[in-house]
């Protein structure tokens, strides 16, 4: 089964998003495998964004994925990757459709509230990077059979 690494930003927190976020992956028939709220450091936050090194707003991200908690989790599913990519919405806000989390309840690109690994490879990476294989839990739920 497929996993991917999901995190309410530090503007999601402020705004009390987090229920709602978590509420739209559980209602969708999504599966909640691992989460914490962490404040993440400097260096947590280079390898995260590694891929963002050299673009002009890579400091501008660090300073603002690190400027207060974040709510880390890992949700399981069939094409949870792609799907929940399409839950988020667009990167930048202006675009991104009414409906998906970003369309709306954000304005901003620097504030999106939420990440969303983009492949596969950033999938494992990223769960990898933020938590331990011992913090992520396997359990059966009845009403998984509802949804495949
Ligand atoms: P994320 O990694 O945060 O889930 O967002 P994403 O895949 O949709 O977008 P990505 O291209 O990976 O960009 C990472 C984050 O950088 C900020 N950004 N700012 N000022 C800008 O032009 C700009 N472009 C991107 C956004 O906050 C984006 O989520
Ligand atoms: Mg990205």
């Amino acid at each position: 089964m497929e996993r991917t690494f999901l995190m309410v930003k530090p503007d999601g927190v402020q705004r009390n998003m987090i229920g709602e976020i978590v509420a739209r992956f559980e209602k969708k028939g999504f599966h909640l495998v691992g989460a914490k709220l962490m404040q993440i450091s400097p260096e947590l936050a280079g390898e995260h964004y590694g891929e963002h090194k050299e673009r002009p707003f890579f400091g501008e991200l660090v300073d603002f994925i690190t400027s207060g908690p974040v709510f880390a989790m890992v949700w399981e599913g069939e094409n949870v990757i792609s799907t929940a990519r399409l839950m988020m919405g667009a990167t930048n806000p202006k675009e991104s459709a009414p409906g998906t989390i970003r369309g709306d309840f954000a304005v901003t690109v620097g504030k999106n509230i939420i990440h969303g690994s983009d492949s596969p490879e950033s999938a494992v990476r990223e769960i990898g990077l933020f938590f331990k294989e011992e913090e992520l839990i396997s359990y059966a739920k009845d009403s998984n059979n509802w949804v495949n």
